[in-house]
């Protein structure tokens, strides 16, 4: 026996919207639970959609360059009744009753607490129906929308030279050279505040470095260049000031150790990071003007009264930041082990665009790597970044006034804060590193 499924987009994060890039079935093929449909992207990541049963694709119901949101459809997929979805009340969704306007990055509202709402609802979802597609979809062949992606060139902006206005991959290059040559300039002409002072910089310097030694061209990971303009974005509009500091770890290192037997039983390291987590949010408790965010208008702050933590993660493809949800709420074993989860995810290309999104502050940890200081970007909408660089034992000078004074073997932490000057002035981040440092001192203090 063997029933008909609809099968829908599933829950995309923030996303109110994002391209259909590969259909990957085609009507008669055989999918067993969990293969992929199709492929989607927005301006962050792309994403699998895996399908909810095993069975046969009887019809598709998107195309290539649909626009798709949640509840949007797929397929139809002729399912065997045993073989059929099970309500998927362990995978929880954030689903709203109808889709509302992405909200402004500034503004960006916290995560809907998980609903026990089943992803795959039989029930029609009040979406975009699939005929709603854009007025305009550029006119170009499926290999030339790939070569496109590629080099993250926009085919709406792209004039076609082919017959009816059909985009051929020679338009394509020419529109990626005409960008290339103009970017810097143009890039920040974009930045530029509307009304603002206008950037009036010298051309970028055009070289053909061939003619000075052998080169090779390797193209940047999507990835790279997706996060490159938002980085080079937020280089240009934010203010950024880092404020340097430093945290005695001698004990919590101890602590860390002494704790850690527990956690690799369980399969999973009890990190400092997990410690770090914990102790930006008690310092964010503290200052809560580091846990918000400029409104559209940069005339107020919105401060937010949940701590969702980014955590910088170095993958093969380049750098990714998903977000801990409510860390405030979670103990050190909790972090670490979602950490470690999260990470694996990164390195596996397998974080959806709602793993990386509604962020209140971030931490960039090198300190696996080495190194004393670095500055690190903000990652707006936040208004602050912690950097963290390699501890090591160093002499410090001890001993109150009176007392006899002498230097002790310490573990020293190197932190670099970097906040945005709009926002923070200078005394309260010497304020925020001087009481986060104060708090890793002494952890107990993130209990009070
Ligand atoms: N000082 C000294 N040693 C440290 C340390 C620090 N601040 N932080 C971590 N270490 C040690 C760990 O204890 C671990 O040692 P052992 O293997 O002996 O246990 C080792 O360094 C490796 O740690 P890790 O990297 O596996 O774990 P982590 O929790 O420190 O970091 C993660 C996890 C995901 C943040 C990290 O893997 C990563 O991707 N870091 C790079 C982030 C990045 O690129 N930021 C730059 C952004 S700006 O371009």
């Amino acid at each position: 026996m063997s029933s008909i499924t609809e099968v829908k987009v599933p829950d995309i994060g923030d996303f109110k919207e994002v391209d259909v890039i590969e259909i990957l079935v085609k009507p008669g093929d055989t999918v067993a639970k969990e293969a992929s449909l199709i492929t989607v992207e927005s301006d962050k990541a792309t994403m699998e959609i895996p399908s909810p049963a095993a069975g046969v694709v009887k019809e598709l119901k998107v195309k290539l360059g649909d626009k798709v949101a949640e509840g949007s459809m797929i397929l139809l997929l002729e399912a065997s009744v045993d073989a059929a979805p099970a309500p998927q009340a362990a995978k929880p969704a954030e689903i709203p009753a109808t889709p509302a306007p992405a909200p402004p990055a500034a503004a960006s509202a916290p995560a809907a607490e998980p609903a026990a709402v089943p992803i795959h609802r039989p029930a029609p979802v009040p979406l975009a129906p699939v005929a709603e597609a854009p007025a305009f979809m550029p006119h170009a062949s499926p290999s030339v929308r790939k070569f496109a992606r590629e080099l993250g060139a926009d085919l709406a902006k792209v004039r076609g030279s082919g017959s009816k206005g059909r985009i051929t991959q020679e338009d394509v290059q020419a529109f990626v050279k005409r960008m290339l040559s103009a970017a810097p300039a143009t890039a920040l002409a974009a930045a530029a505040p509307a009304g603002g002072v206008p950037f009036n910089l010298p051309e970028w310097p055009q070289v053909d470095f061939a003619k000075f030694g052998p080169v090779e061209l390797k193209a940047l990971s999507r990835i790279k260049r997706l996060s490159g303009a938002n980085l080079h974005r937020n280089w240009i509009s934010i203010p950024h000031v880092t404020q340097f500091d430093e945290a005695d770890i001698t004990e919590l290192e101890a602590f860390r150790k002494e704790s850690g037997a527990a956690s690799e039983k369980q399969g999973f390291k009890l990190t400092l990071l997990a410690f770090l987590i914990k102790a930006c949010v008690t310092a964010l408790r503290q200052y809560p003007e580091f846990n918000a965010s400029l409104d559209r208008g940069g005339e107020n702050l919105v401060l937010k009264k949940y701590f969702h933590i980014g955590v910088a993660v170095d993958t093969p493809d380049g750098l990714v930041v998903p977000v801990i949800r409510d860390a405030d709420r979670k103990g050190v074993y909790d972090l670490a082990r979602e950490l470690a989860e999260v990470s694996k995810l990164a390195r596996d290309k397998k974080l959806k665009p709602g793993d990386m999104q509604g962020g209140t502050f971030s931490i960039s940890s090198l300190g696996g790597i080495g190194g004393t200081a670095f500055t690190p970007i903000i990652n707006a909408p936040e208004v602050a970044i912690l950097g963290v660089s390699r501890s090591a034992m160093r002499p410090v000078w001890v001993g109150a006034k009176g007392e006899a004074c002498q230097f002790v073997p310490r573990l020293m932490l190197p932190l670099s804060l970097a906040y945005d000057h709009r926002v923070i002035d200078g005394a309260a981040a010497a304020r925020f590193t001087s009481y986060l440092a104060s708090v890793l001192s002494d952890i107990r203090r993130s209990l009070l």
